[in-house]
């Protein structure tokens, strides 16, 4: 079974017939309209599927099928997909509202990294409900990584220094950094950021960073809406979506990368520690249509 098998498929390339009519176009714009694509993001799909079936004169719904792969591929080919983890250590922050998958997906990347024997260290700087290390601190057990922790309403920055402080003494090659999804507004978000990347800039100078934005697909355009206000408030390098599994919605994986031009490095497909993967955008649009 396929990483992506647990995704909805748009079942129009299967069940429309043979002929690639203008009826078929109009229920593909429709089918990804409602796959979570957004207007615009479907229309310029089906613009481009046009464009190349007629430039490469192409006559079957198989034909058409792969060639929309490569339209949809191509449309989320917008950066580098790998993390960049060139230092020792280095530091991946994750952000994202509550609930989207956070303190899960840092879980599950954690113990794929362990397995590719890295030296992995969690830090628990989402401070505001005690609940929230708790949680960590049953993933750092179940993956077998170490964590670092304060009590709670902490400053979220002063966690940060001590996992850089720790990440350094121990040698550390990867920091996975939880922080908190209640920030109010985009001035308190921005503010928290800023203190936290001070911090690193100060204990780790020059290490490779990364900030992912942690988004819930099932949420659909909310998600991407909800995106936007976290770009313009951080320097996102990568989106992991999560909860693609059984959603109808996965067509926002499309939107997301198109509109913001930032990659989805990593998708989530359940709970359970091996659900998560490297975002590959072909294997991806094989499992959508
Ligand atoms: N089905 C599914 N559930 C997920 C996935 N990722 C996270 N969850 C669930 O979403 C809920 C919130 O996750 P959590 O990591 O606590 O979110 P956080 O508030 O952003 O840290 C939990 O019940 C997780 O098990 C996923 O890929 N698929
Ligand atoms: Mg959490």
């Amino acid at each position: 079974m396929g990483f992506f098998d647990k995704l909805k498929k748009l079942n129009i390339f299967a069940n429309f017939g043979s002929e690639l009519t203008e009826d078929f176009y109009d229920e593909l714009e429709e089918s990804l309209i409602l796959a979570d694509t957004g207007m615009d993001t479907a229309l310029e799909l089906v613009a481009e599927l046009r464009r190349r079936v007629r430039a490469e004169g192409i006559k079957t719904m198989e034909g058409a099928r792969e060639c929309m792969c490569h339209c949809i591929s191509d449309l989320m080919s917008v950066g580098e997909s790998s993390l960049n983890l060139s230092t020792q250590p280095s530091v991946v922050l994750f952000i994202g509202v509550n609930g989207v998958g956070k303190t899960t997906t840092i879980g599950k990347l954690g113990s794929q990294l362990r397995k590719e024997r890295k030296k992995v260290l969690l830090c628990a700087a989402d401070t505001f409900r005690a609940a929230a290390s708790e949680q960590l601190t049953i993933w750092a057990e179940r993956a077998g990584l170490d964590i670092i922790k304060q009590h709670e309403g902490a400053d979220p920055a002063a966690v940060v220094f001590d996992a850089a402080s720790a990440a350094k003494a121990r040698k550390a090659d990867v920091v996975l950094v939880d922080t908190a999804g209640r920030l109010h507004n985009k001035q308190n978000l921005m503010n928290e950021l800023n203190k936290i990347s001070r911090v690193i800039d100060r204990e780790l100078p020059g290490c490779a960073r990364e900030t992912l934005l942690v988004l819930d697909a099932t949420t659909g355009q909310n998600g991407l809406i909800q995106a936007k206000q976290f770009k313009e408030a951080a320097g996102i390098t990568g989106i992991v979506l999560t909860k693609l599994d059984g959603t109808a919605k996965g067509g926002i994986a499309i939107a997301i990368a198109k509109e913001l031009g930032v990659p989805v490095k990593f998708a989530g497909v359940g709970e359970g520690i091996e659900d998560l993967k490297p975002f590959v955008p072909m294997e991806f649009a094989q499992a959508l249509i």
